[in-house]
């Protein structure tokens, strides 16, 4: 005690105050020194838990979120991902439907019949026979008087028109009654042609089957069997490519036999048209004949349920005997597979042979017997009007008619459609 008053006595006088430190002043000095002594205590363990409680306050926020945060993170970061997957399914199937939309539009393109229709192929094709013939004759009509002259070149033109002379003259005939009424001009000459060769052609028209060229689906095992003959070079291939790619077009089956075994280009010009047009061709063994081909092809075509078997043959003149039988076998050998068959023999005719097709015509069908006619190359010539004479003389129906080399140029033969091309409206 007298230490700390020596103490606080030294202060007191440095401080230049005149006191005499006693024992109270000491208490008094060591009570205020306890109580700051107490006070900071106090203070720094309240500094203290503050700073703890701080610290526990910040150590949850920095630990248990942090999984939390990580959680979240991960979370966010998977939604991301899904966004972008999300994003990655909506890109691919815009791909897809504008894919789609494409190809679409593509295979509608590619359905689109390529270039002009047909009444304008039809119409093109059978140009050269209205020029030069048939729109030539109306021409004549465009003057107004019909003479001696006018009737004379009528019949010069009709006897270009290879359209025969019996049917020429009887024409000529009726013809002649019509212009002697009042006011017969171009147009009554038109209406009253047009009614003239509708009525030779008609009744025998009516004979032709539809499901040569609409698509028919077959009973399973019993195709429908079409042979098809003609002279050298009348375009019986290349109809058969045509006419095999409109059937599959349509949805139908086909089987081609390659009875043409004397030239071997020929069976590859037949299997191009197959191959394009997604037909099935049967070619021949090791020294096959060409009744062994057919044969062949009708077996496939029956155990396939084909529904179309079509028999390409080699052209031959009307006039050689020997191949003409040899055409005639062909068809008896189809019989044993199929009593009916074939339930079409077609004769392919080139416009540009004319009068003359009658005679092969005639031929073709005392060997054969044949159910119908298909008139090409109509294009190529100023003898479309043939096909007149040839209906008439033999009453067999055409069932087509090409006019020209691509698949859209062979076609169903429509009467009207072909008198109206042949005539000019
Ligand atoms: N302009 C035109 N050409 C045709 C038509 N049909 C066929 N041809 C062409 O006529 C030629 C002969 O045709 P093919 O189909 O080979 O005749 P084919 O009757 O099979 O001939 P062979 O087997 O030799 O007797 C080919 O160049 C064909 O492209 C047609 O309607 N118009
Ligand atoms: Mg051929």
């Amino acid at each position: 005690m007298l230490q700390i008053i020596a103490v606080l006595q030294s202060w007191i006088d440095e401080l230049g105050i005149k006191l005499v430190v006693t024992d109270i002043h000491a208490y008094a000095f060591i009570g205020v020194l306890s109580i700051l002594f107490l006070v900071s205590l106090s203070l720094i363990f309240k500094s203290t838990d503050k700073a703890e409680l701080e610290e526990s306050k910040e150590e949850p926020s920095k630990e248990e979120p942090k999984e939390e945060f990580e959680l979240e993170e991960k979370a966010e970061e998977k939604a991301e991902e899904k966004e972008d997957s999300d994003q990655d399914a909506k890109i691919s199937e815009q791909i897809k439907a504008d894919l789609k939309q494409v190809a679409t539009e593509a295979t509608l393109e590619e359905d689109k019949p390529q270039g002009p229709s047909w009444t304008e192929r039809l119409k093109k094709g059978l140009s050269r026979s209205r020029s030069e013939v048939w729109g030539k004759l109306g021409g004549i009509f465009t003057s107004g008087k019909i003479d001696d002259d006018a009737l004379e070149e009528i019949e010069e033109i009709l006897y270009g028109a290879d359209i025969g002379p019996a049917t020429a003259s009887e024409l000529l005939d009726a013809l002649q009654e019509q212009v002697k009424k009042e006011g017969f001009g171009e147009d009554q000459f038109k209406a009253f042609l047009k009614e003239f060769l509708t009525q030779r052609m008609e009744s025998v028209q009516e004979k032709v089957d539809n499901s040569l060229f609409e698509y028919e689906k077959a009973q399973p095992g019993l195709p429908k069997v079409i042979m098809i003959v003609g002279v050298n070079g009348a375009g019986k291939t290349t109809t058969i490519g045509k006419l095999a790619t409109k059937l599959t077009n349509q949805g139908a089956k086909v089987v081609v036999g390659a009875c043409d075994t004397f030239r071997a280009a020929a069976v590859d010009q037949l299997q191009v048209w197959c191959d394009r047009a997604g037909a099935t061709m049967i070619r021949a063994k090791e020294g096959a004949n060409p009744s062994g081909v057919g044969y062949d092809a009708l077996k496939e075509a029956m155990t396939s349920n084909a529904d179309y078997c079509i028999l390409d043959t080699a052209g031959r003149l009307h006039t050689a005997g020997n191949l003409m039988e040899e055409l005639a076998k062909s068809k008896n050998v189809l019989k044993k597979l199929m009593p009916d068959a074939p339930h079409h023999t077609l004769l392919v005719i080139d416009a540009i042979t004319g009068q003359n097709a009658i005679r092969q015509a005639e031929e073709f069908n005392k060997t054969l017997d044949l159910s119908g006619l298909i008139f090409t190359k109509c294009d190529g010539s100023s003898k479309a009007g043939s096909a007149v004479a040839i209906v008439q003389k033999l009453q067999v129906p055409i069932t087509y008619i090409g006019v020209g080399e691509n698949v859209e140029d062979l076609n169903e033969f429509a009467l009207n459609d072909y008198i109206d091309a042949l005539i000019g409206n």
